[in-house]
């Protein structure tokens, strides 16, 4: 399918001859609360919203005005600034308005009610910026940029995020797709014309093209890891014996209590996950018992953790009771994990206090008084950061695990295909590559991929 006839076909399958509306800030008590409209209708339907003095009609593009906007019956809602935005110069590509309402929920619900009552209907997740993309606003790689970016927690994290927004990874891969077809049509003429054709293609030649978009993927992939992790935060999950004091230190470091804690070995049952910012770093904290063993002793006997966090982790938190013997569950998991992303903590050190030189490379704290904990953060801070690559490395424009997935894919693909092949094998193969980068951008891409993109953003974004 051509790439236009796909978004008509997209466009009608999601209904994007809509007018949606959608409550676009967080949702609370605010100073103020912004309403998006968008769609066909969206100025209709604002004109109908809009009363008194200021015509809606008579507001000009990006331009805020003060106004009365009125609900059924004619009562007044709120005094508030609107602003008209006319397609294709706008966030979704379509006619669209924005009201800067008061904040809190009565004055916006009201709002978005009377939206409602005049033939908007209410935007799904992420509605507005899958627009956008339908739109050809932003290819999806900024798309999901522009997710990263409402969730940034760190000022990392946001330098990622804004690095994937500026179309920096969909211009690279959309050079490097055109280079390849480029390859692809000489290729195919040889093919075609093997007589005429071949001179100005030698293996070498083919070897040389294609090794070239090798180094360029190489350079997109450096630092895709730092910014995933910038984007997503670092997994660490932390591990060890049943009633060692995981879930204790779970609290204390996030300074909550959401994990429980009780006397009785083997209460965590699920993963619980928080997460916190330690020196700048986004970290997804992991408390689990992992293990649902039913007899006691094998708990007892047992480390509690996951296979599936420690897997995805980033750094493991091993934590041993000071004064204890070492179980063989215990040595068991350090010698399975314990090389690279491992911290280790001897917890409960006010029962028995251990000096710092006796440790042997474990951090003692204490849950209950405190003892070590700023040691242990910077620590988990100072691991999370050389499981990130170290600081040195130059920001990527990669901003999900999807692009990244692909990335490797594409550089897979271009590794295994061989430049002494026959012309249309190598043409072959250079079609599976280019398709992955196609998905990157959003060139091609699945009604499902956009669905699952889509869904996990907010409403109103
Ligand atoms: N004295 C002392 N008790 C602790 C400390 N950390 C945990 N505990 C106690 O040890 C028991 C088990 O703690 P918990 O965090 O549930 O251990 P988990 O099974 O490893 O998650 C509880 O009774 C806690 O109150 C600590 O630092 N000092
Ligand atoms: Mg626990």
């Amino acid at each position: 399918m051509r790439q236009d006839e796909n978004l008509t076909a997209r466009a009608s399958k999601t209904g994007s001859g809509d007018t949606v509306v959608a409550l676009s800030s967080a949702r609370g008590v605010g100073a103020v609360a912004v309403v998006r409209l968008s769609g066909p209708d969206s100025w209709a339907i604002a004109r109908k919203m809009v009363a008194g003095r200021k015509k809606f009609g008579a507001l000009s593009p990006r331009k805020m005005a003060l106004c009365n906007l009125i609900g059924g019956g004619g009562e007044l809602i709120d005094r508030a600034l609107a602003v008209k935005f006319a397609g294709p110069a706008s966030y979704t590509g379509e006619d669209s308005v924005e009201f800067h309402c008061h904040g809190g929920l009565a004055v916006s619900s009201a709002v978005i009610d009377a939206a409602l009552r005049h033939g908007a209907r209410s935007a799904t997740a992420g509605e507005f910026t899958r627009r956008a993309f339908l739109n050809g606003r932003l290819d999806l790689a900024q798309a999901e940029a522009v997710d990263s970016l409402v969730h940034a927690r760190t000022d990392e994290g946001r330098r990622a995020a804004l690095a994937g927004l500026d179309g920096g990874l969909g211009t690279q891969v959309e050079a490097m797709r055109r280079s390849l077809i480029e390859l692809k049509t000489e290729l195919e003429y040889r093919i075609d014309f093997p007589d005429e054709a071949g001179q100005g293609l030698s293996a070498e030649k083919i070897e040389s093209l294609l090794d070239d978009s090798l180094a360029k993927l190489a350079a997109l992939l450096q630092g895709a890891r730092r910014a995933l992790l910038a984007c997503r935060g670092a997994v660490v999950v932390i591990a060890g014996a049943p009633n060692v004091g995981k879930s204790s230190l779970f609290n204390t470091l996030l300074g909550s209590n959401r994990a429980i804690v009780t006397a009785t070995p083997g209460t965590t049952r699920d993963a619980v996950e928080s997460e916190l910012v330690l020196d700048g770093h986004l970290v997804r904290l992991v408390d689990t018992a992992g293990l649902r063993e039913s007899s006691g002793e094998a708990e007892q006997m047992g480390v509690e953790y996951s296979r599936h966090y420690i897997a995805s982790s980033d750094v493991v938190l091993f934590v041993h009771e000071a004064g204890s013997d070492f179980r063989r569950a215990e040595s068991e998991f350090l010698a399975e994990y314990g090389h690279g992303k491992l911290v280790r903590v001897l917890s409960k050190v006010d029962l028995n206090p251990v000096p710092d030189d006796e440790a042997e490379g474990f951090i003692p704290v204490s849950a209950k008084t405190g003892q070590g904990m700023p040691r242990l953060r910077r620590a988990i801070a100072t691991a999370v950061e050389s499981a990130t690559g170290g600081s040195g490395e130059k920001t990527s424009p990669v901003t999900s695990l999807r692009q990244q997935k692909l990335l490797e894919e594409a550089r897979e693909l271009l590794r295994a295909a061989c430049p002494a092949n026959p012309p249309e094998i190598i043409a072959a193969d250079i079609d599976e590559v280019c398709t992955r980068l196609s998905e990157i951008t959003g060139r091609i891409s699945g009604e499902d991929v956009l669905d699952s993109i889509f869904s996990r953003f907010c409403i109103g974004k």
